[in-house]
């Protein structure tokens, strides 16, 4: 029988090394030091991220879970979508409410998950061939920085990225991302998007500084990540983990701050970081958004923002936009 899962490797020979040391000889050089969240997620990183959200603390999966099992079927009612395809697929957990839905509704042929690790996209994507027979899963490893790889997928098409992962791009991030989305999306084609609102900075805060102490490590972990992969001798125990609230920029920062003056050498970059005492390396954004300025701010990037639903607690939002 033709095979209903192919997995496409988009990425440029030699992505990870080239992308890492570009990364993290721009991010550490000097102060503000910062990382990209994305090197979070070595296989490790990628469990203690699932780990948190489990977490009584981390409200966020379970708000937009409530939202989607709610919605899905209205979501599939009003896109009709013949492809369904994931920025980012993570948990496949929230994927299947929408593929129960829209398969349930009849349109959907095929599902199409984009994603920087082929290794989750051969997992995610031969399960879900497996669950759903009839369903063509057209996996693509891919980082959607530079443009988006869609091509001849039937449509309408229906673009997911949950999660709030959009959070974790800064203002000008989110721009340029809206302008890759519109460019790649067609006019019958629709946005699903999962955005974290804001709320009680005290929730915020402990969403991402556990008591368990998941998040320190998760936040830590890419300590052990640029060790394995540079050579680097970060001690992580000689970092605190750091959550911080930013009013004015309504963002959950976190940081990693540096308990004594040390030095830090990085031999693949041929680097010396002399870190002081306190200083902070800011190793992710978590952007809270409100109605008024996220509808605002996608309008500005060319959509329009047709649903927003929240869960009971307005913690979490999970709207529809069309180009
Ligand atoms: C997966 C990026 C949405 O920002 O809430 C969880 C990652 N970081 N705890 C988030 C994360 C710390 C998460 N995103």
């Amino acid at each position: 029988a033709e095979s209903r899962f192919t997995l496409d490797d988009r990425l440029p020979a030699g992505y990870f090394t080239d992308s890492l040391h570009a990364d993290v000889r721009k991010g550490l050089s000097e102060p503000p030091r910062t990382l990209p969240p994305k090197w979070f997620y070595d296989k490790r990183g990628s469990d203690l991220f699932e780990e948190i959200t489990r977490l009584p603390e981390y409200y966020p999966t379970r708000a937009e879970q409530e939202i989607l099992t709610r919605r899905a079927p209205e979501i599939a009612a009003l896109t009709r979508a013949s492809t369904l395809i994931e920025l980012g697929s993570g948990s496949s957990r929230k994927t299947r409410l929408l593929l129960d839905a829209l398969t349930a509704g009849g349109s959907l042929v095929r599902y199409a998950p984009l994603d920087v690790s082929s290794s989750a996209l051969a997992e995610a994507g031969e399960a879900i061939c497996r669950d759903y027979p009839g369903l063509a899963v057209t996996a693509t490893v891919a980082d959607f920085e530079g443009g988006l790889p869609l091509s001849d997928e039937p449509g309408p098409r229906l673009l997911a990225f949950l999660g709030s992962t959009i959070g974790n791009f800064d203002a000008d991030q989110r721009r340029a991302f809206y302008r890759t989305l519109a460019l790649a999306l067609s006019s019958d084609d629709v946005l699903l998007l999962g955005a974290d609102l804001v709320k009680d900075p005290d929730v915020l805060v402990r969403a991402y500084d556990d008591a368990q102490g998941v998040t320190a490590d998760f936040n830590k972990n890419v300590l052990y990540v640029l060790n394995r992969e540079l050579g680097a001798d970060f001690d992580p125990d000689a970092f605190e983990h750091v959550a911080l609230w930013n009013a004015e920029e309504e963002r959950i920062e976190m940081r990693l701050r540096s308990r004594t003056a040390q030095t830090v050498k990085i031999p693949d970059l041929d680097l010396s970081l002399d870190l002081a005492a306190g200083e902070d390396l800011r190793t992710e954004l978590s952007c809270k958004f409100r109605r008024e300025s996220l509808t605002a701010e996608l309008h500005e990037g060319g959509f329009t923002v047709r649903q927003w639903w929240t869960d009971p607690d307005r913690r979490f939002a999970l709207l529809l936009a069309v180009p």
